[in-house]
């Protein structure tokens, strides 16, 4: 579309481009930032058109995307021009991710390097190194209170110890993901220092007010995230004797993103990041990019313009680069971080499937998949060329957002639900053996969100401690059972450190002042190498979930209807132990078809096949499990799925 105004704008922004950007040779550059400049124009003009230094900024903006296209390496730029024409690349069944702290994955970057091949041996090949940033000494809220956007914590490394496990994991094919914390500071970065000093220029990067005022009318609506360590949402400032935004930690301060200048720097941190090497960037808590009186201050329009934005300024610079979106809200609002009214994603290329990771919980602690499959089929259908990151467990709590539509229609009372889900994983439900702990309970609303361990949760600490072999197996069952849903669901399996050998969770956070109070320390472990070694070891605890997990793996990257192409059909089923949904691949078709079937009761449960043989011409032959090779017991034409047992089955060929 011609657009006079933007091109316009366009020239004269050209024309204005400092002379040792001018030049270069920006051919490509070009190219690109003449295909998006419509749509940059278009969205910059709509968040910050008002102001006088509309233009001024327009310049700075361009000036920065040009700087770091300038500065971005051959290699990746050879690697742009490849995604750019081959773009579904990521939908692949073959990626398979995990996510570690460097530190405590291996005591530092070079540890991560070494451990590289153990990574493959698992077959994993998308790693998501979390925060590692300089960040305050005592509290850091696990690394995502930044102090420098640009210096790695010299106690986990250096820039150059990145750039070579960047490159080292290039050689294996293998992608890496580096974390922006979009939303926040820690009170320690360069900004809030000068702010606190009385400078204006930065002051204005952060909500900053004088008196309760405002504070307190955004205080009407906006809930609290850490209603415990940091209730409330601004933080009284002695120095400055001015009160802060502060959503999460007292100690993170809102950035303002009303300031372009914000936005600037942000875009500019995004693209330093992409020019290390980062194939992915995580972009923290998008939710909150915008404030606005009046409403919860997530999920606000803007916020999804100002995404929006930074997906098509890093489209110009480093094309190759894919968003991922951190917005732990409603299924509803959650598809919305993919970009709405487009074929192709317009903000976020991927994003967490929050709500699929505590439907998972459910299901274990209810033994029954009524509640999974109302959640999964009320969670609409995403665009094209997007895809979600599953999860079993992360870094975070578990949060309990169903629908409470969802959790009605499943037949509970949703106030009641919550309460037995989190009793349950506490251990304090009758017949419960998880051992996690409660976060973020808030006495005025009732609300509660889960911490612990897979492991933990799943039952294999209560289970070790029992001894018995059975409980044992059961509780390894059910970890393979969770990561067999994540591997099959369709989007990219997003493993947690530590959980590929049923790390238990880690306690020792009490000890530290600093930490005591976020139970989500338990689950950020220290790997103890000496225990991982034992996957060596037949018949071990650590082997028979390693083993489980690194045959899943190979056999979801071999099996092509795994791929995301929103390519999954939930089957209704009467029986409400089991899950069942059928894979296709789009160009494959039929003899592709893989049926997945899993039981979340303790007991064996029966699956009626006719009804499906019937439905599915592809399921008439005899069929086997992909990933075990076994040929499942069918009585009557009944198949019969054994405890916290799942099945990938298609048709012997
Ligand atoms: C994210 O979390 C991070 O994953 C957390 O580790 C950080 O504490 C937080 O941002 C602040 O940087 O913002 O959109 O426990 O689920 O805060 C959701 C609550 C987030 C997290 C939530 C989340």
């Amino acid at each position: 579309m011609y657009e006079q105004v933007s091109h316009s704008l366009l020239n004269e922004i050209l024309d204005e481009l400092k002379p040792e950007i001018r030049r270069q040779d920006l051919r490509h550059f070009y190219t690109r930032l003449g295909a998006n400049f419509y749509a940059i124009h278009s969205l910059f003009h709509s968040l910050y058109g008002a102001r006088e230094d509309f233009k001024e900024k327009s310049i700075k903006l361009v000036e920065v995307m040009a700087a770091r296209y300038i500065e971005r390496s051959a290699e990746l730029e050879a690697q742009d021009k490849d995604r750019e024409s081959n773009h579904n690349w990521f939908l692949s069944q073959e990626w398979v991710a995990m996510a570690l702290y460097a530190d405590g994955f291996a005591g530092n970057l070079d540890g991560v390097c070494s451990r590289a091949p153990y990574l493959q041996e698992l077959g994993v090949n998308m790693l998501h190194i979390m925060p590692m940033l300089v960040c305050p000494e005592k509290a850091s809220d696990g690394g995502y209170a930044i102090s420098d956007f640009r210096r790695i914590d010299p106690r986990v490394g250096t820039l150059e110890q990145l750039q070579t496990l960047a490159e080292s994991m290039r050689k294996r094919g293998m992608l890496l993901t580096l974390d922006v914390v979009v939303n926040h500071t820690s009170d320690e970065h360069e900004w809030a220092r000068k702010a606190r000093a009385g400078d204006r220029k930065y002051q204005d990067y952060y909500y900053i007010f004088p008196n309760r005022d405002i504070p307190d009318m955004f205080e009407e609506t906006m809930p609290e995230i850490f209603p415990e360590t940091s209730p409330g949402n601004f933080t009284w400032d002695e120095e400055m004797q001015q009160w802060v935004m502060t959503v999460f930690n007292s100690f993170q301060w809102d950035l303002n993103y009303s300031n372009p200048d914000v936005f600037i720097e942000m875009l500019d941190v995004i693209l330093f990041w992409s020019n290390q090497g980062a194939d992915i960037v995580r972009l923290d808590a998008v939710a909150f990019l915008w404030k606005k009186i009046g409403t919860t201050c997530q999920n606000e329009r803007e916020a999804h313009l100002i995404l929006q934005l930074m997906k098509d300024c890093c489209q110009v610079t480093a094309p190759g680069v894919l968003f991922i979106a951190e917005a732990i809200v409603a299924p509803l609002e959650i598809i919305k971080y993919f970009g709405e009214d487009a074929v192709i994603a317009k903000e976020c290329e991927i994003a967490y499937n929050a709500t699929f990771m505590a439907l998972l919980w459910d299901a274990m602690a209810t033994r029954n998949a009524r509640l999974l499959n109302l959640g999964i089929r009320s969670l609409p259908n995403k665009l094209d060329r997007a895809t979600w990151l599953n999860y079993v467990r992360c870094h975070d709590d578990i949060g309990l957002g169903f629908d409470d539509r969802d959790i009605m229609a499943a037949g509970y009372e949703p106030h009641a639900h919550r309460r037995f889900l989190v009793d349950y994983f506490i251990g304090e439900y009758e017949g419960s053996d998880a051992r996690g702990q409660p976060f973020g309970r808030n006495e005025k609303t009732g609300d509660a969100r889960i911490s612990g361990s897979l492991a933990s949760l799943a039952g294999l600490e209560s289970a070790l401690e029992s001894g018995d072999p059975k409980i044992i197996d059961r509780a390894v069952q059910r970890i393979l059972l969770l990561h067999g849903m994540i591997l099959s669901f369709g989007g990219i399996p997003l493993l947690y450190y530590g959980d590929e050998i049923g790390t238990l969770s880690d306690c020792s956070y009490l000890e530290d002042p600093n930490k005591a109070g976020d139970s989500r320390w338990m689950n950020r472990p220290r790997i103890d190498w000496e225990k991982a070694e034992l996957r060596h070891q037949h018949g071990s605890v650590e082997q028979r979930i390693f083993d489980g997990l690194k045959r899943m793996i190979a056999a979801r990257k071999g099996i092509p209807a795994f791929a995301d192409f929103n390519n999954r059909e939930l089957i209704d089923l009467e029986n409400p132990h089991l899950f069942a949904c059928l894979r296709t691949h789009p160009e494959h078709q039929q003899s592709s078809s893989v049926l997945v079937v899993a039981n979340f009761d303790a007991n064996p449960q029966y699956l009626e096949l006719s009804n499906l043989r019937y439905r599915s011409l592809y399921l008439r032959g005899t069929l086997h499990d992909l990933h075990t090779g076994e040929i499942p017991r069918l009585f009557n034409d009944r198949l019969v799925v054994p405890p916290y047992r799942f099945y990938w089955l298609s048709n012997m060929r």
